[in-house]
């Protein structure tokens, strides 16, 4: 299937993978570039040497396109952004933040770029600094989350801009895909249903935890402090819900989420880790390979695009 993403990262379907932290390693990006897809490597906290190891690893797996994540928030994102371009990474995206001051160097470097918004004004902002497109992610996604819904954000962004969009938030199937489209959207990001692909080396307790999970099962933590994040209810969501609830401060609050991530997804502490998964989670209920995902997506959705 051909569409203006297709083109422009050079991919065979318009999915790309989500970046997440912990989750989106080199196995899963090179299983999802192979399937087609574009996979992508999730920097998340890491060290810039990671993610140069990282990049490494994933070239030996697959000759075809993959990008790198760059979390924002992370103390080395610099060093990362220089990385990116050392090591010849085709396609970027950005999470939890303005990528403003890297652009120069990655557009440089001929570096396709597509940061992640969550609004109409951050997406107008990133089109006139130049990126080649915006990943609209609706409040439907697991981990860090912005405060619109993919139905309503997605054709918003798709009429204030002139470059490609792709959706995000709540799509994990043919028919999520092919709404995408019927909003305006070249292609789709999916997270959740690839943290449970059989290439996906997520504890096994987490991916139990997306396949149980019902409809309702997640929880939104950080309001208050202006960093919401969306998990599997458990009980550190209880815990911390509770103390945010009596105003305790941030570095408390902080302190219940340190490495709570790592702990579900290396350790599989399903009790007190941070379980991050989008609300479509109640949907995914079998762990299959990123190739038998993307087929059934994509024969799915041209069927109902009747294509
Ligand atoms: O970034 C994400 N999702 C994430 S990042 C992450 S790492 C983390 N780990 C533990 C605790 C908290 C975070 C987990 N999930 N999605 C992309 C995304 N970006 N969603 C929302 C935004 C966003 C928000 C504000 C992008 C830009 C923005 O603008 C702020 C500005 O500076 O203009």
């Amino acid at each position: 299937m051909k569409t203006i993403i297709t083109e422009l990262f050079g991919i065979d379907y318009p999915i790309i993978q989500g970046g997440m932290a912990w989750v989106a390693e080199y196995h899963l990006a090179a299983a999802v570039s192979e399937a087609g897809g574009l996979g992508i490597i999730g920097a998340g906290g890491a060290p810039a040497s990671f993610v140069r190891e990282q990049i490494q690893k994933t070239k030996e797996l697959t000759n075809k396109p993959f990008g790198v994540n760059v979390m924002l928030m992370n103390p080395e994102a610099d060093e990362i952004a220089k990385v990116i371009v050392e090591e010849g990474v085709q396609v970027v995206t950005t999470g939890a933040g303005n990528p403003g001051k890297y652009l120069a160097s990655w557009k440089e470097a001929g570096i396709k770029v597509a940061p992640v918004v969550a609004s109409v004004a951050l997406a107008k902002m990133m089109e006139r600094a130049g990126v080649d497109a915006v990943i609209a992610e609706g409040t439907e996604s697991g981990g860090h989350i912005g405060a619109a819904t993919t139905m309503t954000l997605v054709p918003q962004v798709v009429d204030a801009v002139n470059i490609p969009v792709i959706a995000a938030g709540g799509i994990a199937d043919g028919r999520g895909f092919a709404a995408a489209m019927m909003l305006g959207a070249e292609a789709v990001q999916m997270g959740t249903r690839f943290v449970v692909a059989k290439e996906s080396i997520v504890h096994e307790n987490y991916k139990k935890k997306i396949l149980a999970a019902k409809d309702i099962d997640s929880e939104v933590t950080g309001t208050t402090h202006g960093h919401p994040v969306r998990q599997i209810r458990n009980n550190m969501t209880r815990e911390y819900l509770k103390l945010e609830k009596a105003g305790a401060p941030f570095e408390e609050l902080e302190h219940l989420t340190l490495g709570a991530l790592r702990k579900a997804v290396v350790d599989g502490d399903t009790v007190n880790g941070t379980l991050m998964a989008g609300q479509i989670a109640g949907m995914i209920r079998e762990e299959m390979t990123c190739a038998e995902m993307i087929q059934e997506i994509m024969t799915q959705a041209e069927k109902l695009l009747k294509i």
